[in-house]
């Protein structure tokens, strides 16, 4: 975890929301890097709210809740995350009027990239094209064994991470018996043994997401460069961005380009041109429906447009 410290100069004519809407109108290449407020209006929380799930993990007795995406504590004790994921699971098919904004940004040729942090793969529920995302921190979408690497869709493991059972790998489960049994003899000697820290998390399924601890997929690497030379146009929706190196990406973009954040709460440690601060649903409903005649095609659009 990096805070991004910056001084940034604002862009010295662009402060108004005119300024976005004619900067949407105009943008090609928008880089639009999303978090977890996203999502919270389906019911997920976010991480760092004073509802997210890290204050949940204080309530459950646990002193650095981010331990719980520690691959350092998955290796040792995998229970911890089998424990509590039920809670961030995503909902089948569900997304949000921000998901549909970033699909209406694709259709209209104007999307760059969505570099998104978040695991639920709700982007490819809303019609996001493969092409057009970077999951930075990885998904539920497919999980891997931490041994031998045997891959699964994701959704394999949800009625194990649901009734909170540890799934395993069925490639490693022989080797996997053979080392219990190892190591329960040693016990039965006497033998001094690391069984915990050996076996625990022998052959047993992860899902794809980047644990702290974990380098960012590939992807990520692969497009980062480039993408950060083409943007013309940066928003951030719904991040606290305090995970590096995404976070980072702020500072990467030229200073000529114009950021605009989107956002509950607002962000202590960067500068935008503009902050638009609110629940991300509302505001861009409200910035396409009323400001720039773009119609959302999401079933809560004229919904959350006339809500006020
Ligand atoms: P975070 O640190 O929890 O910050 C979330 C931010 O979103 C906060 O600044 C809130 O103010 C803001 N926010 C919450 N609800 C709304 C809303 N309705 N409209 C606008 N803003 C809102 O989460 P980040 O994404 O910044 O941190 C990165 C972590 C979170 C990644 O590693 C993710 O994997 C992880 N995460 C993902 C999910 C998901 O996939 N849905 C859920 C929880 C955590």
């Amino acid at each position: 975890i990096n805070r991004v410290l910056r001084s940034r100069t604002r862009l010295p004519n662009f402060h108004t929301l005119d300024d976005v809407c004619e900067a949407l109108k105009k943008a090609k290449n928008i880089l639009i890097l999303t978090g977890a407020g996203i999502s919270t209006s389906l019911g997920i929380p976010d991480f760092r709210s004073s509802t997210g799930f890290y204050s949940k993990m204080r309530n459950l007795g646990l002193d650095d809740p981010q331990d719980v995406f520690s691959i350092d504590v998955f290796r040792e004790d995998p229970s911890i995350l089998y424990n509590i994921a039920h809670m961030i699971l995503p909902p089948d098919k569900a997304y949000t009027p921000l998901h549909s904004f970033i699909k209406l940004l694709q259709d209209r040729g104007k999307l760059l990239r969505n570099y998104t942090q978040n695991i639920d793969n709700l982007e490819a529920n809303a019609g996001v094209l493969p092409e057009k995302l970077v999951q930075c921190h990885g998904s539920f979408a497919t999980a891997s064994c931490i041994t031998c690497k045997y891959k699964v869709p994701g959704e394999v493991l949800f009625p194990n991470l649901r009734s909170k059972k540890i799934a395993y790998c069925p490639f490693c489960a022989a080797e996997r018996k053979a080392l219990l049994q190892k190591y329960d003899k040693m016990e039965d000697e006497g033998i001094y043994s690391r069984r915990f820290e050996q076996i625990n998390s022998f052959g047993v399924m992860k899902p794809d997401i980047t644990f702290f601890g974990e380098d960012l997929p590939e992807r990520y690497h692969n497009f980062i460069k480039e993408d950060i030379k083409k943007c013309d146009l940066l928003l951030c929706i719904g991040t606290s961005l305090k995970v590096a190196p995404v976070s980072e990406i702020v500072n990467r973009v030229p200073n000529d380009v114009p950021q605009i954040l989107i956002n509950r709460d607002p962000i202590d440690h960067c500068e935008f041109d503009v902050e638009l601060l609110g629940y991300c649903d509302q505001a861009i409903t409200w910035l396409c429906g009323k400001k720039l005649g773009w119609k959302i095609n999401h079933k809560d659009f004229d919904k959350v447009l006339n809500s006020g």
